[in-house]
């Protein structure tokens, strides 16, 4: 029995000295001082001894147990100084390494532009509101004056998810919820995604943006369209420049205009921007036709207004002489480092 209890030990001191990791030393503990360890089998045998070799192997079966014990504690020790030092090596920073030039996102150039309009309507007094890009036949159509034969309800203009729902061809359908919950004086601009089924090319895309802006209070006129139309082009084209309100038809406003500027390229003269009219087309806008003023539960005898519809990616074309619609699509990084 001396002879088995010695070579648990040296066999235990064996093991321990190339335990790997604390997993390892605990599989050994359990190994040798478990309740179903070897020392405990080895000892479980003592009671056959006789009386005189009992405290004998006792004592030594004891002094193996505290050999092994003090020997799993100084392991574990080491095993977790080990550890902490290798943590430590990996943690070091060279601070003598070359920094790592941080790559700057910059803003699309259509939010650039976009947050400059948003910025001049917030200016005067306007709102920002937004809606749905998933529109039901009423709101992108019907609640516009748009009849049930206008080309406009086409279905080769209009992407259609069933009879009844759509995606929003303008984004007007905003401006008829807003004036369906608040009541005039209104104020507001409504941008955002707008869809239409029409093939790529450099002035064409199914997705385009667009900003549409409504006022409705009583005694709006005209004069009050032309003004706001005029401080807002100023603002963005620069205080020379001229407006030319031309005639127009929009099912939602009577009367209705395109308005065009006289070209920030040439000043009026003709050039290869404005194509030698010396004039630029850039929005649509109109009073708003009683007929939609009612449908939205506004009089159109105590209250008129005006609305106007702008397109950001021909805004964003003319601020940058950009050609070709596409290339604010395709998100190559070499066109929007530009901005
Ligand atoms: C364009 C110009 C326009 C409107 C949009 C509008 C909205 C409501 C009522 C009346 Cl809720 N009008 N929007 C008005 C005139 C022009 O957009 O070139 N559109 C294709």
């Amino acid at each position: 029995m001396k002879e088995q209890l010695n070579a648990i030990q040296s066999a235990a001191a064996t093991a321990l000295s190339t335990a790997k990791d604390l997993a390892e030393l605990e599989t050994l503990r359990v190994k040798y001082l478990g309740k179903k360890g070897e020392l405990t089998a080895v000892m479980k045998g003592m009671g056959k001894l006789s009386p005189e070799e009992r405290p004998i192997i006792g004592q030594i079966a004891n002094e193996v147990r505290n050999f092994i014990e003090s020997a799993l504690e100084d392991k574990k020790t080491a095993l977790e100084t080990a550890a902490a030092a290798e943590k430590i090596a990996n943690e070091t920073i060279d601070v003598t390494m070359p920094g790592k030039r941080p790559c700057m996102g910059k803003k699309h150039p259509l939010t650039i532009v976009l947050d400059d309009l948003k910025d001049i309507f917030i200016g005067m007094g306007f709102s920002i509101v937004e809606g749905p890009d998933v529109e039901t036949d009423y709101y992108n159509f019907e609640a516009l004056n748009l009849p049930k034969d206008h080309p406009a309800r086409d279905t080769q203009d209009t992407f259609y998810i069933d009879k009844n729902i759509l995606l929003r061809t303008q984004t007007s359908p905003v401006q008829i919820r807003t004036m369906e919950k608040q009541k005039p004086p209104i104020r507001v601009i409504a941008p955002g995604r707008v869809y239409r089924s029409d093939a790529v090319d450099a002035t064409h895309s199914p997705v385009f943006h667009q900003i549409e802006g409504l006022v409705i209070d009583k005694g709006i006129t005209m004069a009050d369209l032309k003004g706001t139309l005029e401080i807002f082009v100023h603002k963005l084209y620069g205080n020379d420049t001229r407006l030319r309100f031309r005639p127009h038809h929009f099912p939602f406003t009577e009367p209705s205009a395109e308005v065009d500027i006289s070209c920030f390229n040439c000043g009026g003269k003709g050039c290869r921007i404005c194509k030698g009219e010396g004039w630029i087309e850039i929005l649509g806008c109109g009073m708003v036709h009683p007929k939609v003023l009612r449908g939205c539960g506004i009089a159109p005898e105590e209250y008129s207004g005006f609305a106007f519809g702008i397109g950001l990616e021909r805004t964003t074309m003319f601020r940058y002489d950009i050609d070709d619609l596409r290339l604010f699509f395709e998100n190559d990084i070499r066109f929007l480092e530009q901005f």
